[in-house]
């Protein structure tokens, strides 16, 4: 029989690979294990209890909060900011800065996270999902600022993600390979499932909202039509699969291989995705994995963030898809 192991004794037995490590670090890991597990019990019960169901209110990134959503951002935080090992949080639903409580012990790392991706999908049984990266903190002590926030995904020292599906999911890295474990319900643990995640270099399948084509440049129009075209040397015509939820999107890139694509529009120049909470993290993973991405001219990674909820178009995946993305983006590429 094959060895079972839990993501807690997985990340001890992986701590000393990550430089400077005192425990804290791995403790803050779990930690958000256990937000995950919090999230994924009342995700599961969604369809059962009246806590799905929209609150009316519209978040700071204008989209309509859900009951769900407003309890997953609640349980990271609570979990999160008694742990002793932050000095700031910032998070999707949240304006500002999330900062630990006057009374509560501050740490030397920095969280952001996405509690709940893809919430439109709560009602109607979709995959849906949580995204987190982990930083060092930049000011010396005390209260953590938006310094410590504001920094290039290159900065990350830990990043991952957890899909709440058909069977719930936590991916993360903390640099050396990326490990995914899956949630036995039963007991109430995270396994061991998918060891060293490597991204295929080249995949099959594009994942993008095609219903905004008419609001794209010239550039993406044609890097879509040629990924649609017949040509059997180049592997195409890929594959088209879009779930709306971008953790789901991407999990699956991340395991088959390909490319998902939230780029700009006249709408929205910027795309929707947001820098620090969505495409900084999983770029951190992707490229962990063997991937790359890319807001079509320059690394996600190398983004500085300005504000708080700065969005960026997004090309993640395969390497070679996403290179070929830029290529056609930058007006460089023979169709
Ligand atoms: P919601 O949380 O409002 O469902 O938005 C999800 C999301 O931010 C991301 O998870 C999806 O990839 C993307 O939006 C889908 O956006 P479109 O509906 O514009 O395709």
């Amino acid at each position: 029989m094959q060895r079972i192991i839990t993501i807690e004794r997985f990340i001890i037995e992986r701590e000393h690979e990550i430089p400077g490590a005192t425990g804290e670090f791995s403790k803050l890991l779990t930690d958000i294990a256990l937000a995950a597990k919090i999230v994924w019990r009342e995700v599961s019960k969604a369809g059962l209890v009246d806590i799905i169901g929209s609150t009316g209110k519209v978040n700071i990134s204008g989209d309509v909060v859900q009951k769900l959503d407003e309890f997953a951002n609640e349980i990271f935080i609570n979990v999160m900011q008694k742990g002793g090992h932050l000095c700031v949080m910032a998070s999707e639903e949240s304006k500002g800065l999330i900062e630990i409580p006057e009374e509560l012990a501050k740490g030397k790392y920095v969280l952001v996270f996405d509690h709940l991706d893809g919430s439109s999908n709560i009602d109607v049984n979709v995959s849906i999902g949580s995204i987190f990266g982990i930083f060092r903190r930049v000011t010396p002590s005390g209260k953590g600022t938006e310094e410590d926030v504001l920094q290039p995904g290159r900065n990350l020292v830990a990043a991952g993600y957890v899909v709440y599906g058909s069977s719930t999911i936590f991916v993360y890295t903390t640099g050396n390979g990326v490990h995914g474990f899956t949630l036995d319900p039963s007991i109430g643990e995270f396994l061991l499932s998918h060891e060293n995640i490597r991204i295929p270099k080249k995949g099959d399948i594009y994942s993008v909202n095609e219903g905004y084509y008419e609001r794209w440049d010239e550039n993406m129009k044609r890097f879509i039509n040629y990924l649609k075209a017949e040509d059997k040397a180049t592997g195409r015509p890929y594959k088209l699969r879009y779930v709306g939820t971008l953790v789901a999107d991407f999990h699956r890139t991340l395991l088959y291989g390909g490319i998902f694509m939230y780029p700009g529009d006249t709408k929205n120049p910027e795309g929707k995705l947001r820098l620090i909470y969505e495409a900084a993290p999983l770029a951190y993973v992707v490229e962990k994995a063997g991937g790359r991405a890319s807001n079509g001219f320059q690394n996600i990674l190398d983004i500085k963030p300005t504000s708080l909820h700065q969005r960026t178009p997004l090309f993640i995946g395969s390497e070679e898809d996403v290179k070929l993305a830029e290529k056609f983006l930058q007006g460089k590429a023979e169709d």
